[in-house]
């Protein structure tokens, strides 16, 4: 028993190291010298001195390029066929609050897709502004709510919350609650919108599901490679979402704050600047492809994400792949296309992975752009302290613990939300 003991002991101990994969650089003394390419800089060397110019020219040059060789492109004119609430309610988890369950519906060429997105908001009379995010295994996963629909969406197994056969079931209703801090949410006077982002693309390398056989050209099976990749896919549903709240006077679709974590933070932070009706963008430990300099090669690199996650960005970005310093971009240029709404950037302490310092750096780097017009973004080549959260324009924060998202990181977004929306 003893011995036991110990080796568990042991293990908890190294286990914060032994959980990052083995092979990649987690020593910043390794991190390799290299130039970024100046995000106020047009291709053809002339520095951008005005807002005008940074949006008539640079702005677009910018998101053009994350277009075409990173994420790929997604088709302008795709948009929901229809909205319906399909279930309302008072009789949630949380006193003073009530539910609704919208069904976003795309029909084409006998071709049908249905995306559902959950919605709680506070008791009373709106518009009230709301946090808008991707969960990872449905939306019954986020609360213990027994009235919320469970998707029939193709999902990655996982045993430990039930999920075999690709189906989810009733076993894992709740088992990521504690990923949603819904009850402060609401308290805060804020609503809360989420929706399982494989209704709109299953996270899987294939191209015949989800939302892209709908942009498809005669015979096309597969994007083509400026065209887009997962990431782009769960980016345009982030706008349909966008879209549905124009349409529902309880929100008020001025303050959406567009947040996800991890992989869905990457998708956040391109849906937030791709579309400028999203007025803050929250990314969560989003690391590579996200808010990490591509360039620092520490943690997850390029290559590494190419490998495993092939669908995830466009076939184009395969170039870069242990070839960054060719990027015609690098990570805080898509920060920079959120200027001159409010970014926040979140990471953990544990999380190498993901490159803490590679995300704070991301929106060091694009503040230059918030300073054009005006707004404070990071302002200090040094990183924070742990739990020493930064609300500028650009703000920031790394809080103790592993890649997740808690209840911390939840009070740090209202609170950034408070202060840009509210002034409080
Ligand atoms: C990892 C991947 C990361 C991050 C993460 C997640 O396996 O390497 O880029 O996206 O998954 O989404 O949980």
């Amino acid at each position: 028993m003893r011995n036991f003991l110990i080796s568990a002991f042991v293990f908890m101990l190294i286990l914060p190291v032994w959980a990052q994969p083995e092979g990649f650089n987690y020593d910043e003394s390794k991190v390799p010298v290299y130039k970024l390419p100046d995000p106020l800089t047009l291709r053809g060397g002339k520095k951008v001195k005005t807002v005008k110019t940074w949006e008539q020219k640079k702005r677009p040059e910018t998101l053009r390029l994350f277009e075409e060789q990173v994420y790929g492109k997604i088709p302008a004119d795709l948009k929901m066929t229809s909205f319906r609430v399909i279930e309302e309610g008072t009789d949630t988890p949380w006193p003073d609050s009530r539910r609704k369950q919208v069904e976003m519906l795309l029909e084409k060429d006998g071709q049908e897709l249905r995306v559902g997105m959950l919605i709680y908001l506070p008791e009373g009379k709106g518009p009230f502004p709301l946090f808008l995010g991707y969960n990872f295994y449905g939306n019954h996963t986020v609360t213990e709510d027994v009235q919320v629909v469970i998707s029939e969406s193709w999902v990655a197994n996982n045993p430990s919350f039930g999920i075999v056969h690709n189906q989810l079931t009733e076993q894992s209703r709740g088992v990521r609650t504690n990923r949603w801090s819904i009850g402060e949410i609401l308290k805060n006077g804020y609503g809360l919108a989420t929706i399982y982002y494989g209704d709109v693309d299953p996270d899987r390398n294939e191209f015949s599901d989800g939302v892209h056989p709908f942009s498809y050209r005669n015979g096309q099976t597969a994007p083509a490679p400026g065209e887009w990749g997962a990431i782009s896919a769960w980016a345009w549903g982030l706008s349909r979402a966008m879209d549905y709240f124009e349409t529902d006077p309880d929100i008020d679709a001025a303050k959406v704050a567009v947040m996800g974590h991890s992989r869905l933070g990457k998708a956040a932070l391109w849906a937030g600047a791709h579309d400028q009706r999203f007025a803050i963008v929250i990314s969560n430990n989003s690391g590579c492809g996200g808010a990490a300099l591509s360039r620092r090669k520490f943690g997850e690199t390029v290559k590494r994400i190419n490998t495993n996650f092939p669908h995830w960005f466009c076939d184009n970005f395969n170039a870069y792949s242990d070839n960054e310093n060719s990027l015609p971009v690098d990570q805080h240029q898509l920060i920079a296309l959120v200027a001159p709404r409010p970014v926040y950037i979140a990471s953990a302490e544990e999380d190498l992975w993901a490159d803490p310092k590679g995300e704070y750096l991301g929106g060091f780097y694009a503040s230059p752009v918030y300073e054009l017009y005006g707004r404070k973004g990071l302002t200090s080549p040094d990183m924070p302290g742990i739990h020493q959260p930064v609300m500028n324009h650009v703000g920031y924060h790394i809080r103790a613990g592993k890649h997740d998202v808690t209840e911390y990181d939840w009070i740090q977004f209202i609170r950034f939300a408070d202060k840009h929306f509210f002034n409080k």
